[in-house]
């Protein structure tokens, strides 16, 4: 089989980089190693900036994500007892969705299939090859046949654990990591929405967040240890632990109902340099991490397929492979950005065992700050909802 891009991963990376090349006029084939009912039922992102909306709508894959998702024009910090709103688009003049991973996934599966899109389910032992000629291939197995799949260009969108990003030299390729002392635990709950808005809260006991998936289920994560076991919080050990870190003098009370997920993941920020090798390039989580505080992992990966998708048609059309040839470094400015927003985030919001009393002092004081300075809250405001895209 052959096509003119080879994309690894049906992620949203390689959904929408599918469907944007699609756009324009640009085939190709998306090797995925789960099912589809397995990747339209992970539960992970919520967040989505302006920009990443906007793609979606001019894309044409928006009409569900503009009924079913709920703009949010502001969010909570919380600490000290009180709640405090960031009033992102009077500081902005922008919003955010939210909006859940699994249904832009769901919306993108539809749009490709409708369009006769090609995507292979259920792969695996997927190799690359060639990356340095004109003609690169992957091959793999699907339904216990080996396959070969020939391309001009080869996306690696296949997530942290993918196989793309070890095919980079290792030589060239420069890995830029922190992993962090904790993690989250997220629960989905079978309640109404406790607040219009999020609520990212600081506590000693720990970071806690109050988001939502829909009008009748609930979204809420709290900072835990990575290597805990899900089976050791009970329902009832779960809600004592959210109530005391969200307590309040103002009145607000988290709704509570019944947890059906639960799930602990681990937080990194990591980043590996370059994104480009001969015919490969790598796009979202299977070139960087970001830890979730910032809501940015989802939003970087479009960004970086954007890129592409314009890399690509001025290849098609011109010949030229200019901006290909730039995609790394104007990729990479982003995601500094968003490496560096979602790291400050995450030490603003977060407690460490290993703080001193005085880092504690400073993290207090950056909180007061934020809340009682426009000029700081736009600063967060404005990484919050997302720069304009490159
Ligand atoms: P994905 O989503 O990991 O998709 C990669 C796909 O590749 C497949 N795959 C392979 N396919 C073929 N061959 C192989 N060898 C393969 N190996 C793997 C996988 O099965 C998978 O289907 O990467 P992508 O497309 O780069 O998208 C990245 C986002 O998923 C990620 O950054 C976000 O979920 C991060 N994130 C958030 N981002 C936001 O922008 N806003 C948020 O509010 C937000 N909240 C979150 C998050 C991530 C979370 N978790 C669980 C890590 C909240 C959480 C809890
Ligand atoms: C979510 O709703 O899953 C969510 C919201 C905000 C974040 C991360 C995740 O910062």
């Amino acid at each position: 089989m052959s096509t003119q891009v080879a994309i690894i991963g049906a992620g949203p990376a390689g959904l929408l980089l599918s469907h944007l090349l699609h756009l324009q006029g640009i085939e190709s084939v998306v090797l995925e190693t789960r099912s589809r009912a397995e990747i339209e039922a992970t539960i992970r992102a919520g967040v989505l900036e302006q920009g990443t909306m906007d793609i979606l709508n001019e894309s044409g894959i928006g009409a569900r994500m503009q009924r079913e998702g709920t703009v949010h024009h502001g969010f909570a910090l919380a600490f000290g007892g009180q709640r405090h709103r960031i009033d992102l688009t009077g500081l902005t003049g922008r919003a955010i969705t939210v909006y859940a991973q699994h249904e832009v996934i769901k919306d993108l599966v539809a749009a490709r299939l409708a369009a006769d899109g090609r995507i292979e389910f259920e792969v695996s032992e997927v190799r690359l090859h060639q990356l340095d000629t004109d003609t690169p291939s992957v091959t793999y197995q699907r339904a216990g046949e080996p396959r070969t799949l020939r391309a001009d260009f080869v996306i690696g969108c296949d997530g942290f654990h993918g196989v793309s990003r070890s095919a980079m030299p290792a030589a060239q390729r420069q890995d830029f990591q922190r992993i962090y002392p904790f993690g989250w635990f997220g629960i989905l709950v079978d309640a109404p929405p406790s607040s219009d808005e999020l609520i990212y809260a600081q506590h000693e006991r720990g970071f806690a967040l109050v988001s939502t998936r829909s009008p009748q289920v609930q979204r809420l994560y709290f900072q835990c240890d990575p290597n805990d076991d899900v089976n050791r919080w009970s329902d009832d050990r779960i809600w004592s632990e959210l109530n005391a870190r969200l307590a309040n003098h103002d009145g607000w009370q988290l709704k509570e109902g019944k947890i059906f997920q639960k799930n602990i993941i681990g937080m990194r920020s990591f980043v590996s340099t370059p994104m480009q090798h001969g015919r490969l390039f790598l796009a979202g989580d299977a070139a960087h991490i970001v830890p979730p505080t910032g809501a940015k992992g989802l939003n970087l990966a479009v960004s970086d397929v954007r890129l592409l998708a314009r890399g690509l048609d001025r290849f098609y059309t011109t010949g030229k492979r200019d901006e290909l040839n730039e995609y790394t470094a104007t990729a990479l400015k982003r995601i500094w950005r968003a490496e560096h927003f979602s790291w400050w985030m995450t030490s603003l919001l977060h407690t460490s065992k290993e703080a001193s009393p005085f880092e504690r002092q400073l993290q207090r004081s950056e909180l007061d700050y934020i809340v009682s300075s426009r000029a700081a809250a736009t600063a967060l405001a404005e990484n919050y909802v997302g720069l304009a895209f490159a």
